[in-house]
């Protein structure tokens, strides 16, 4: 075993064996590991709930809500916002019939909801509650549009957009964050629920809950990336946004860097750590863990996938639809209309590709979603204001026989319409400057069970580390870009079909309820008087957590 001196820091002298380093109270049950690798679905994410947390409470915090009620040409609609946070959660929590608290941001929110402002949202058992939280326009402005969409969503994501932090933004910031551990507070219903706190609108929750709860469990994920602390140090309020998360017992992130860079961090706030993809930050009489789950998405079910129209008819829908011949070529972009997503520098890469690839001219279309986001913010505005400019100049220059290569779709579309556009596409094209994971390009893949089309990713977006058989790119150099493009356009099928083969058994078996299944695993350790993720040890008059992966890293350092 090699000796890593940070272990010492945190446990006395590493080379102690650990029965002479303190008392060993429990040893870990062999079963657990195996379960985290087993196949993962809603129904066995309920069998680890019912046998591994069965009288507890979890409740989920977020600032989007899973539905809202608008109206929409005269009518009550309940819809579902474009959101990866939202994909994600809602087959977990539907699976485990917890409490969400969000924000109701829907115009007729407050109409269906009870005294309590709960609404019984569908489960795949019943019903789950979501109890929704008002905010006035300033307290969303402040908090929302505000510190974190204006200061937190540039500073995380590495794209060159000045992040705007202002006093009176951050105000309603952590007024915003109070009234949301206040309802946390209110909904739990004993002294120790599980609350699993998502995302950078609500850093400060976590110690606010455990001010007021201190024996519940508190998992913070974060779903956005973790740069390293000189960036995340430009934020005025970077001490307490770490403070607040550190009163969390897990810190999740989407990738091992990103829990690299927030344990760093850690350690300059005054934490001490032990270093790696799985990290501890001790702080004052307190531990924290800070570990990687990459987020993904729910596997679609038999029935599901039999429910959906014909890869043929989707294409041949598609091929009328944009006046594509049927020897043509289909490329498709969907994302929030958002300026991390890279759509201007994928624009410009189609532009090379028809520029040094003439064969293409007319045989190809670009149909690029881009779902309503944020419009209210100017930087949301101007960049949206570029890519209409920047489509309308490619297409004029490359228009042929009445048809345009280029077809955006700047609005918000329903799920069955971008089903029918994954099925259509050749070629799936995500270029995100800077992406905590992408969930995207996880769709697609599940969306082509006849194992045809082929993935262009970002080397930035952290579902890169998984999905290596998709053709790997820099969105910022257009040339390599759309020499990729021509790649994918050209793969023969068969080779289509190994790669995607090999992205589909990935996505299948890493899907959300997997990460769901490894937080709660970790979470369940934490409360059982058995800790299946390490030894809990007497050192004196602190209780150490020596967690199995910290013993990896100490071993591989
Ligand atoms: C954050 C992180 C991380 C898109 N257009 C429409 C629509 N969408 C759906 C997509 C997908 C979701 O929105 C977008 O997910 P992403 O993961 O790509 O991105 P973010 O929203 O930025 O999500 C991201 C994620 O959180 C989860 O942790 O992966 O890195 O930034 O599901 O299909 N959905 C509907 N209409 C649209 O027009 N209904």
């Amino acid at each position: 075993m090699n000796y890593d001196p940070r272990f010492a820091a945190v446990c006395g002298d590493a080379r102690l064996p650990l029965h002479r380093m303190g008392r060993l109270i429990q040893k870990k049950p062999p079963e657990l590991a195996q379960d985290v690798d087993a196949e993962w679905d809603a129904p066995t994410l309920r069998g680890l709930l019912g046998s591994r947390l069965a009288s507890d409470q979890i409740i989920v915090v977020s600032n989007r809500q899973p539905f809202s009620h608008e109206v929409v040409a005269g009518e009550v609609k309940l819809t579902q916002p474009a959101s990866g946070l939202v994909t994600a959660l809602e087959p977990v929590v539907r699976a485990c019939n917890g409490t969400w608290i969000a924000h109701g941001s829907g115009e007729m929110d407050r109409v269906f909801v009870d005294d309590a402002d709960r609404w019984s949202a569908p489960s795949d058992n019943g019903t789950y509650q979501l109890r929704r939280i008002w905010l006035t326009p300033q307290e969303q402005q402040g908090h929302c549009d505000g510190f974190s969409n204006s200061g937190l969503w540039p500073l995380c994501h590495m794209v060159h957009v000045r992040p705007a932090f202002e006093e009176a933004d951050w105000q309603h910031y952590k007024a915003v964050n109070t009234r949301f551990a206040n309802a946390v507070i209110r909904e739990a219903r004993g002294q120790d629920p599980i609350v699993l706190i998502q995302d950078y609108h609500l850093a400060l929750v976590p110690a606010l809950v455990r001010a007021q709860l201190p024996l519940a469990t508190i998992v913070s994920f974060w779903h956005i990336p973790w740069p390293h602390p000189q960036q995340m140090g430009l934020c005025p309020w970077m001490d307490e946004l770490m403070h607040g998360l550190l009163g969390s017992d897990i810190v999740g992130l989407q990738t091992g860097q990103d829990a690299r860079n927030f344990a760093d961090l850690a350690a300059r706030v005054g934490g001490r750590v032990i270093h790696g993809d799985s990290a501890e930050v001790l702080h004052g009489d307190r531990t924290t863990q800070v570990r990687n789950y990459p987020i993904s998405i729910a596997w679609p079910t038999a029935t599901a996938a039999a429910a959906l129209p014909s890869v043929k008819s989707c294409r041949r829908a598609a091929e009328k639809q944009w006046l594509l011949p049927s020897e043509g070529r289909l490329i498709i972009g969907i994302d929030r209309f958002d300026y991390t997503k890279g759509i201007v520098e994928r624009l410009h890469a189609f532009e090379e590709l028809l520029t040094n690839r003439p064969q293409w001219h007319g045989l190809v279309r670009f149909v690029q979603v881009a779902a309503t986001t944020r419009a209210g913010l100017k930087e949301y505005k101007d960049f949206q204001g570029q890519v209409r400019a920047q489509v309308a100049r490619i297409n004029a220059k490359f228009k042929s026989l009445g048809s345009e290569p280029i077809v955006l779709l700047d609005w918000h579309h329903d799920r069955a319409a971008l089903n029918k556009l994954y099925r259509a596409a050749d070629v799936c094209l995500v270029t995100s400057l800077h992406d905590g994971m992408n969930l995207v390009c996880k769709e697609f893949v599940a969306a082509r069970d006849d194992e045809q089309g082929v993935l262009v990713l970002s080397q930035f977006a952290g579902a890169a580390d998984e999905l290596s058989e998709g053709l790997i790119v820099n969105p910022y150099h257009s040339a390599q870009v759309a020499e990729s493009l021509h790649q994918a356009l050209s793969m023969p099928k068969d080779e289509q079909r190994r790669r995607m083969r090999s992205l589909r058994s990935t996505v299948k078996s890493a899907n959300v309820y997997r990460w769901a299944a490894r937080m709660l695993t970790d979470a369940a350790a934490l409360r059982s008087p058995v800790s299946p993720q390490g030894s809990h040890l007497l050192h004196g008059s602190n209780r150490l957590t020596v967690n199995l992966h910290a013993h990896h890293i100490m071993e591989s350092a």
